[in-house]
């Protein structure tokens, strides 16, 4: 999923900013992120490598988050989060949001949970959601941020 020949294939369909149905790619892939704290080489990159089996991991904090710059614009259609393998219970209480700086976001869903090991969460709204970050806040603490990948469904603003 992280190979050249996918990015390229990204690449090329943003240059070309159509709307087909094909065009909806995970355009958090490889993006810049960072995330409230960091435990060790835990770094916040890691939720968007591409690979299911490393993760990013925030210390244990009040309200510990991760966000995502998806470098533009994008109509957001989906956004999924695949859970640690271990510990997947401290994933709880979790507020995903978008919007076009981090001063202004809008809460896209919110996960009650807790989740479980390795759990494939999706969350989508009814209508395309325009934003540039997403951001993923744990609401109670002290808690722990880990996830192995978000993963955000969507196609260019024209
Ligand atoms: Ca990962």
């Amino acid at each position: 999923m992280a190979d050249d020949k996918y990015s390229q294939r990204v690449r090329g369909k943003m240059a070309n900013c159509k709307t087909s149905n094909e065009n909806f790619q995970n355009v958090a892939l490889g993006k810049v992120s960072r995330q409230s704290s960091t435990k060790g080489p835990l770094h916040a990159k890691h939720a968007v490598d591409g690979l299911t089996n490393t993760f990013q991991h925030t210390k244990k904090e009040q309200n510990p988050y991760w966000w995502v710059d998806l470098g533009n614009i994008y109509n957001i259609m989906r956004i999924e989060v695949i859970n640690r393998n271990r510990r997947g219970n401290r994933l709880h209480d979790l507020d995903i949001a978008v919007g076009n700086h981090l001063g202004d976001m809008s809460v896209f869903a919110h996960y009650t949970g807790p989740a479980t090991d390795n759990e494939h969460l999706v969350f989508h709204r009814s209508l395309y959601t325009d934003g540039r970050y997403v951001k993923l806040t744990i609401t109670q603490g002290p808690a722990i941020l880990h996830v192995s990948e978000v993963i955000v469904v969507a196609y260019p603003v024209c």
